[in-house]
């Protein structure tokens, strides 16, 4: 690795998030099998999952599908966000996993979880001295009790505040952790085929998790996600998750022990740790393999529902109406739970089970469909195109229907009145109101492509 590449690969955050958007238009775990099974069943019996016909401690068939036994999942979280972030996972998308690690930037036990401290390996010139490091000293002192509430990450970020989030201490260790993290990954689990790494605020729906891998061969090396691009790296972006086969793990641990110091330095300069792995696993021999559409940078809630002709990129809108679905990113826990559930209620109610790949048409229709039949409060749909004053929901309404191409519209107290052309479902947000043309949504579905089968991303 030339370090003189080095600025040109990362260059600037606000540079990210304009290529993420372009090219991708396109969470945590170190515990003993003994433990995990422990907390699988005590989960299980709270559970509100209909497991007639299955054994009570059963947790559906999740847990038992392909593959499982095979990958772990690594979850990456920090001590400013754990509290918020990490909890849900435990009674929803973990229960289904076979195997999990969670590394953060503190080794403690939290909720019954050995969390892992994934910095525990940087050289300790860095820890002792880097300014980044300000945080983790602190945290080696005093574990989280030494966070300022001021730190604390809320469920969710607001749409990103890139300035903001450069000065919170968490995201700045954040970037260190990954080649540490992956190196640690590989001792604790030297034998897995699949390693699947994510962050607190990432769903990935595990059964079709497992499905899409199948489609590799796992004695390749494999790196697959959505894309993104800085400067010349195309790299996979970590909030929507990533998948590494073991050959391309052990290619980079390989890799970083004969090259630490070289590869540290290069961490120090960049800011984006997603971006020095993927530097880092091509310098190593691997590429990145494109999962988009499958894997989702956003919230289902957030993908806008166009038709083909609406679209600059007609062909990859049609990759994502008929492609399956993996993996999500920006989700609340509220939206974790309620589509952990929803994948659930899927595989349970197909035979054999997990039959059927689930698909972005699917996700319109069956979670985000049904969730716009009526007007919704204290909801932001994302309505965007003209604000107007109404003053009131129903002559907000009107406006949207004076125009044949609107299908929803949002208002909110001040009496804004937004209408929108395309169909987004978009989230909990208190004092707006939402509301979708119903006739027009059903209208819409029908006229979409019904997606005969359904195919990887190539
Ligand atoms: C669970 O599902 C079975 C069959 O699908 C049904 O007969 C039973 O009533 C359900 N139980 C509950 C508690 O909903
Ligand atoms: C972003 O965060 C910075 C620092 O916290 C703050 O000063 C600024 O007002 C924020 N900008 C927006 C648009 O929220
Ligand atoms: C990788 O992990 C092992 C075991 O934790 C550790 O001994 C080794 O120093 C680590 N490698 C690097 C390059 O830090
Ligand atoms: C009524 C309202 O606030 N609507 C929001 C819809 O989404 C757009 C884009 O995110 C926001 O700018 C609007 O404020």
């Amino acid at each position: 690795m030339r370090s003189n590449n080095v600025r040109q690969i990362c260059p600037h955050k606000f540079l990210r998030i304009v290529l993420a958007a372009a090219v991708a238009a396109a969470v945590f775990f170190f515990a003993t099998m003994e433990r995990g099974s422990t907390r699988y069943a005590e989960v299980s019996a709270a559970s509100d999952l209909n497991l007639s016909g299955k054994s009570p401690q059963a947790v559906g068939p999740c847990k038992s599908l392909p593959g499982a036994d095979r990958t772990v999942v690594i979850i990456r979280t920090g001590s400013t966000e754990l509290e918020n972030r990490l909890p849900v996972h435990l009674t929803t998308s973990v229960r289904c996993f076979s195997d999990y690690l969670i590394f953060s930037d503190t080794d403690e036990y939290y909720l019954g979880e050995h969390i892992l401290d994934a910095l525990a390996d940087v050289s300790p010139s860095i820890t002792e001295h880097n300014s980044d490091f300000e945080l983790y000293r602190r945290l080696r002192k005093g574990g989280r009790s030494a966070l300022h509430p001021s730190e604390l990450a809320g469920p969710l970020d607001e749409i990103p505040n890139m300035s903001g989030k450069s000065e919170n201490p968490g995201w700045k260790l954040d970037k260190w952790k990954f080649l540490p993290m992956i190196n640690r990954t590989l001792q604790m689990r030297p034998d897995k085929q699949w390693y699947v790494f994510v962050e607190a605020d990432t769903f990935v729906l595990w059964s079709m998790l497992l499905r899409y891998l199948e489609s590799f061969d796992p004695t390749k090396p494999i790196y697959a996600g959505n894309p993104m691009l800085i400067g010349e790296v195309m790299f996979a972006h970590g909030g929507s998750g990533f998948v590494v086969s073991r050959p391309a793990l052990e290619s980079v641990v390989e890799h970083y022990a004969t090259r630490k110091e070289e590869i540290e330095s290069f961490t120090n300069e960049h800011w984006a740790g997603d971006c020095v792995l993927g530097k880092v696993l091509l310098d190593s021999g691997v590429s990145m393999t494109n999962a988009w559409p499958a894997f989702q940078g956003d919230y289902p809630g957030f993908l806008s529902y166009t038709p083909a002709d609406r679209r600059p990129m007609a062909n990859n809108f049609l990759r994502e109406w008929c492609g399956p679905t993996v993996s999500y990113h920006h989700m609340a826990p509220s939206e974790i739970e309620e589509l952990w559930h929803f994948e659930q209620d899927w595989l349970i109610n197909q035979s054999p089970v997990g039959e059927k790949v689930l698909r972005h048409i699917d996700i319109f229709t069956k979670f985000a469909m049904p969730r716009m039949r009526s007007v919704k409060g204290n909801w932001d749909n994302l309505s965007e195109d003209r604000s107007m004053i109404a003053s009131s929901i129903d002559e907000c309404r009107h406006k949207c229907m004076a125009n044949p191409a609107c299908m929803q519209y949002s208002y909110d107290k001040d009496g804004s009145c937004k209408t929108h052309v395309h169909l987004r479902l978009g989230r909990a947000k208190p004092g707006i109101t939402s509301g979708w043309i119903w006739d027009r949504v059903v209208d819409f579905a029908q006229g979409m492509a019904s997606c005969e089968g359904a195919s990887w991303p190539t």
